[in-house]
């Protein structure tokens, strides 16, 4: 616009869909029609080694994107410095519809590897599962706006200073009887609560979440204003997406009527009865959003420094925080209290409740010396040293009843990792590489099978994994190679007749890869012949080891299977040692 003004309008349309097809149909429809998809259909038969059956998982998801997006950097040389201002807008107009086809024609679970006999009880199944195809349309409307001022302030100090406003419309399912109606026309059926579910408490009246403002703070200073040394710090508020996929429960439970049954009578499950007639004698397993869900904000903070050594030898020094908050927590809602047994709604058997209540912790200090090429090699050595915790609701404490939020590590959490490489130039166009990559264990979690420890109904907690089901009094979630209590778990082992614990592995990670490289010309023409060795030491880089706290013990050596390692690490590059050998052509 001028020397000073620059505007920068774009546009974009995108589209994409999720297509999971019953198997050999290859088939792409729209979502909501089942038509031609159910005949694909059969039962689910579940055996301990094998599942027949189904539906494929059919599902499509088509998403669109329309977004419009407007950005003004204006540069202004007064008020003590030089200010670069940027201001700007971005719109997205996101529809997306999904649907899955559930197991309509049931799922079984039969408890041996063997074909169901009606004179053997011990064939029986011990569960069946019956969900009908649902549908859902959740069209999103994100909204985001800024205003920025880089300012140098002085030579080798820059300020950066921000706010940004952030808005999404449609993404906390705010008008849930619309969007039934929407379903309603569209399918032609349960576009409707069966139940009403204006029942269950709220905290706040209506939804939504409209006070996302997140101001940013940075300063980048060169004291000498030399390129020596560099000192940074910013802080920032930030917040997320609300992911529309993980809404749909709220408004698909109607539709998919799900009935689950112990100890099924077969092939009958409904005893003679229709679906309908078994449902409406049963109460209904529910999902409701809360009306304070809100878009997840994290706080972020960062300091560091940067030095030149030399001019081919720099380190640098990063401390960075992030607490992240109100992520969505799933707690049964209904669960009876502890003296008179009585569910707070007895119509429903349970209510699942999403909420805003999982927080998460990371702090991480990375140090980093970096040589660049000359006198014919580099190399680089980082160090980071990290935490990472999740504080979410769980039930699986057997000593509280129902749920408790706990602050323990999270699945990811590693806390040391040393990374080296380095790059040798040698004679006649030859080149030898090496990288190192070595890090401290990963936690794990300890289980139980399905054990109701503390009477609260509740065999643990799926929202929060790995912890599926109470854990003796004690034991914390993924407290496994961090603060793990064996005497707790050894004393509900051998309350079981379990051999007790005495070694829980912990594999840290180590693998080193080599890399030689040799030029040729040929003609007009480059070759590169290429020599790798990867994972050069054959370390076996195991997983987290055994989590059941029940389980038995290794056939072989007679050890407890909890806390020895049985598996290695899965998606690894090079799981034992190997060899590459490559010719690569340039014409
Ligand atoms: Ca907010
Ligand atoms: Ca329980």
């Amino acid at each position: 616009m001028s020397d000073r003004a620059l505007n920068d309008a774009r546009f974009q349309y995108a589209y994409a869909k999720y297509e999971v097809a019953p198997p050999y149909s290859h088939g792409d429809w729209a979502p909501g029609d089942f038509t031609a998809r159910l005949p694909f259909c059969t039962a689910v038969l579940s055996y301990p080694s094998i599942q027949v059956g189904g539906c494929g998982n059919a599902q499509m998801g088509p998403e669109g994107r329309w977004e419009l997006k407007d950005d003004f950097s204006y540069l202004m040389r007064r008020w003590g410095g030089t200010h670069q201002w940027k201001t700007g807008f971005d719109f997205s107009y996101v529809p997306f519809e999904g649907d899955n086809t559930g197991s309509p024609l049931g799922s079984w679970t039969f408890p041996k590897d063997t074909l169901y006999d009606v004179s053997d009880r011990s064939t029986w199944p011990t569960l069946y599962t019956n969900n009908l195809p649902t549908y859902a349309n959740i069209p999103v409307k994100i909204y985001g706006t800024y205003l920025q001022d880089d300012w140098q302030a002085a030579n080798g100090l820059t300020l950066n200073l921000g706010i940004r406003y952030d808005v999404q419309v449609g993404s906390f399912n705010e008008d849930v009887p619309g969007l039934l109606a929407k379903i309603q026309d569209k399918l032609g059926r349960d576009g409707t609560f069966p139940y009403d579910v204006s029942v269950i408490a709220q905290p706040t009246a209506g939804r939504g979440d409209h006070n996302n403002f997140g101001p940013r703070v940075g300063l980048a200073w060169d004291p000498a204003n030399n390129g020596i040394t560099n000192v940074h710090a910013a802080y920032g508020l930030f917040y997320d997406n609300v992911r529309t996929l993980t809404n749909f429960n709220e408004l698909t439970w109607p539709q998919a009527k799900p009935i689950t049954i112990q100890n099924p009578s077969y092939p009958d499950p409904f005893g003679g009865r229709t679906r309908e007639a078994f449902l409406s004698a049963t109460p209904p397993t529910i999902t409701v959003g809360s009306n304070a869900q809100i878009n997840p904000y994290a706080h972020q903070f960062n300091v560091g420094v940067n030095r030149l050594l030399r001019p081919d030898l720099a380190v640098t020094a990063d401390f960075t925080t992030v607490s992240r908050y109100g992520d969505r927590d799933a707690p049964e809602i209904n669960i009876p209290d502890q003296v008179t047994r009585q569910r707070p709604y007895p119509q429903f058997v349970r209510v699942n409740f999403w909420q805003p209540t999982a927080d998460n912790y990371y702090k991480a200090l990375l140090l980093k010396v970096e040589k660049r090429m000359s006198r014919h090699y580099q190399a680089l050595l980082s160090y980071t040293l990290s935490k990472a915790e999740d504080d979410t609701l769980t039930s699986a404490l057997s000593d509280h009843y129902g749920y408790t939020k706990v602050r323990r590590p999270g699945v990811a959490d590693r806390r040391h990792r040393l990374v080296a490489s380095g790059i040798v130039a040698l004679p006649y166009d030859m080149q030898l590489s090496a990288i190192g990559d070595f890090r401290s264990s990963l936690p794990f979690g300890p289980i139980t099978s399905g054990l109701d420890l503390n009477n609260d109904t509740l065999s643990g907690t799926s929202v929060s994994a790995p912890a599926n089901s109470d854990l003796p009094a004690g034991v914390l979630p993924v407290s496994g190679c961090r603060a793990l209590n064996l005497d707790a778990i050894n004393a509900f082992r051998t309350s079981r007749s379990l051999t007790p614990v005495t070694q829980v592995d912990c594999p840290g990670f180590a693998n080193v890869d080599l890399r030689f490289s040799k030029f040729f010309r040929i003609g007009g023409s480059r070759a590169e012949l290429i020599a790798q060795l990867f994972n050069i030491f054959d370390r076996a880089n195991f997983n987290v080891p055994g989590n059941n706290i029940g389980a038995g013990n290794d056939a072989t050596t007679g050890r407890p299977l909890f806390g020895a390692v049985t598996s290695l690490l899965p998606n690894i590059n090079a799981p034992s040692r190997q060899a590459e050998f490559a010719v690569r052509f340039q014409f």
